[in-house]
């Protein structure tokens, strides 16, 4: 059990079956840096986040001490900067980073998760349920959801083939055991190992004559690897408690702020397009999925990476957290309702 300890606790919301939730976990779980998780429900809505005074909906998030991060591509960045019981998982610079960055865009950008998510079992019962179709409906405002084109799953299953075939011919080809040829999991097997890893424990999404450990040796022993690694990893750090909403809201808003030097750079074009200075309202939300739900909040930081933002009970009151957004894939506008609907 470990005995690491921080003065910003961590929380992640999550629930069970998001394989996005996963990646995080995983990260968490392989550098033994404890954590504790809140389990949110599948549909909307979510007092919990609400609480906090955000309006983003997907899951998940995560907070440090008294500041919330948005998206696994932030979360995982953010991770990388914390100390911890192992050392970061990705290097901090050359090739390995590039492939490690390049694999996070492809996989969700490219279309590998857009085609393990096309090879959901259609009889699942949820795929039933009225409540569900209509959230999911709001999720991808009308991008992703509604009856599936007749070769949805043929295309996805060709695409996905494609896939196995690169990672088990050019990476996996000379018998190394992580993508990297690391002594140990790294950011770059996580990023690259999500959805597979969510098809490998669904039944019925992958076609034993098409994609198994028949035809792909190496990916699924990487899998099993990967997994064995996560649980042996889990093991020592113990169990993450699971805590409830109000619990989680009270520690995040009683803890110091993880972040205390944000700012507002003044080098960055959208700065410069909406004439932005600190202390600024603005909205911010996600620019694919969820889009229709929008952050307001009071500026604090602005760089390439991400936009800091207050939220607060009324734009008058006093703060209640800090958000952090990544600024790919979400859009920034000035805080008043006019320019929010760009
Ligand atoms: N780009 C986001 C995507 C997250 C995402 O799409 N999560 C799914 C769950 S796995 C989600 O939020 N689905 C809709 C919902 O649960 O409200 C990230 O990396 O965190």
């Amino acid at each position: 059990m470990s005995t690491y300890q921080s003065e910003h606790p961590i929380i992640l919301y999550q629930y069970r079956f998001s394989p996005y939730a996963k990646r995080v976990a995983w990260y968490l779980q392989l550098r033994g840096i404890p954590y504790k998780k809140t389990e949110q429900p599948a549909l909307l809505p979510r007092p919990d986040i609400a609480a906090l005074g955000i309006n983003y909906r997907r899951i998940p998030i995560l907070s440090i001490g008294r500041d919330v991060y948005l998206d696994t591509r932030l979360i995982l960045r953010k991770l990388e900067t914390i100390p911890g019981p192992r050392p970061s998982l990705g290097a901090p610079a050359g090739e390995h980073h590039a492939l490690t960055c390049l694999l996070e865009r492809f996989v969700v950008e490219a279309g590998p998760f857009a085609w393990a998510a096309t090879l959901i079992p259609q009889d699942m019962p949820i795929f039933k349920d009225k409540a569900w179709l209509r959230d999911r409906e709001d999720f991808f405002q009308g991008g992703g959801s509604g009856p599936a084109h007749p070769l949805a799953r043929a295309e996805a299953l060709s695409n996905l083939r494609e896939m196995f075939e690169l990672l088990e011919r050019s990476f996996f080809g000379d018998g190394r055991d992580w993508i990297l040829q690391t002594d140990r999991p790294s950011l770059a097997d996580i990023e690259a190992i999500w959805p597979l890893h969510w098809l490998k424990g669904m039944p019925g999404a992958l076609p034993e004559d098409l994609i198994s450990d028949r035809q792909y040796p190496r990916v699924f022993a990487w899998i099993e690897r990967f997994q064995s690694a996560v649980s042996a990893a889990a093991f020592e750090v113990g169990k993450a408690p699971t805590i409830g909403g109000a619990e989680a809201a009270q520690i995040i808003v009683t803890s110091p702020y993880f972040e205390k030097h944000e700012r507002v750079e003044h080098s960055e074009p959208i700065v410069g397009a909406l004439g932005l200075k600190p202390g600024d309202a603005v909205t911010v939300f996600p620019t694919d999925t969820g889009r229709r739900h929008k952050d307001q909040g009071i500026l604090v930081g602005l760089n390439e990476q991400e936009v800091v933002f207050e939220t607060r009970a009324d734009l008058d009151g006093s703060p209640i957290i800090k958000v952090h957004a990544p600024r790919h894939g979400f859009r920034i506008t000035r805080g008043d309702k006019k320019s929010s609907s760009l």
